[in-house]
């Protein structure tokens, strides 16, 4: 058997035109934060291991002013994981999070990802909500993610971090939607699940033509 048929790897990345996106790996989605996402600690390790692999790695930060429309303390008689109607559709509302300069906002103090070129913040418009890393929840605000990854001849993305169902997979169908091979690494990931949602992400990535696999493929 040769080397390669012995090896569990299946996926080659090109480290010119590849990029690791981070998505989402801050104290605030891991337990004893403020939104913590049920052992969202556990895919640090992975997404270090899974780092070493890429030369461009890039991260997004949840980033919210105190008192950002997606707060349910924002909206009057409203509890957390309920929804309003808002100009650009339906909004979920959260516990308080991510807010600007806290500890909780911080990133993951275990990721050691000292490569990683570039934080894209989002969610720093007080009335617009920010899941993906490329646009915004009016689905026309930029990040400028794009322009960066086009202008450095970046054509695919690898996917990891939380939540799945939420920021993991609006930016993935965002990335499909600019034009980019898109790869969600199911293992180094971890979903919220509100009311079926991460069922619905992953058929909705699907359709979108974004490819869902194991860290295995890759490591
Ligand atoms: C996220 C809900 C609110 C996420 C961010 O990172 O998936 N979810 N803000
Ligand atoms: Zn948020």
């Amino acid at each position: 058997m040769s080397e390669r048929a012995s090896s569990k790897q299946s996926l080659l990345v090109d480290k010119e035109r590849c990029a690791l996106l981070v998505i989402d790996v801050q104290n605030c989605f891991v337990p004893g934060g403020t939104l913590a996402v049920a052992d969202g600690d556990a895919v640090v390790p992975l997404i270090n291991q899974l780092g070493k692999v890429f030369s461009n790695v890039v991260l997004t930060q949840d980033w919210h002013p105190a008192d950002h429309i997606s707060f349910a303390t924002q909206h009057q008689g409203k509890q957390p994981f309920e929804t309003v109607e808002l100009p650009y559709g339906t909004q979920v509302l959260w516990p308080a999070h991510g807010v600007q300069g806290t500890d909780d906002a911080a990133l993951h103090p275990g990721l050691a990802l000292p490569h990683a070129q570039l934080i894209i913040r989002k969610g720093y418009h007080r009335t617009i909500d920010s899941y993906s890393a490329f646009y915004e929840a009016d689905q026309k605000t930029d990040t400028g993610l794009a322009g960066y990854l086009q202008a450095r001849g970046i054509d695919t993305v690898f996917l990891v971090g939380l939540a799945t169902d939420f920021c993991v997979a609006w930016s993935a169908e965002d990335a499909r939607k600019v034009g980019l091979t898109t790869y969600v690494i199911e293992d180094a990931c971890r979903g919220i699940d509100l009311n079926g949602s991460l069922g619905v992400a992953w058929e909705r990535m699907s359709a979108a033509g974004v490819k869902r696999i194991q860290s295995t493929d890759l490591l």
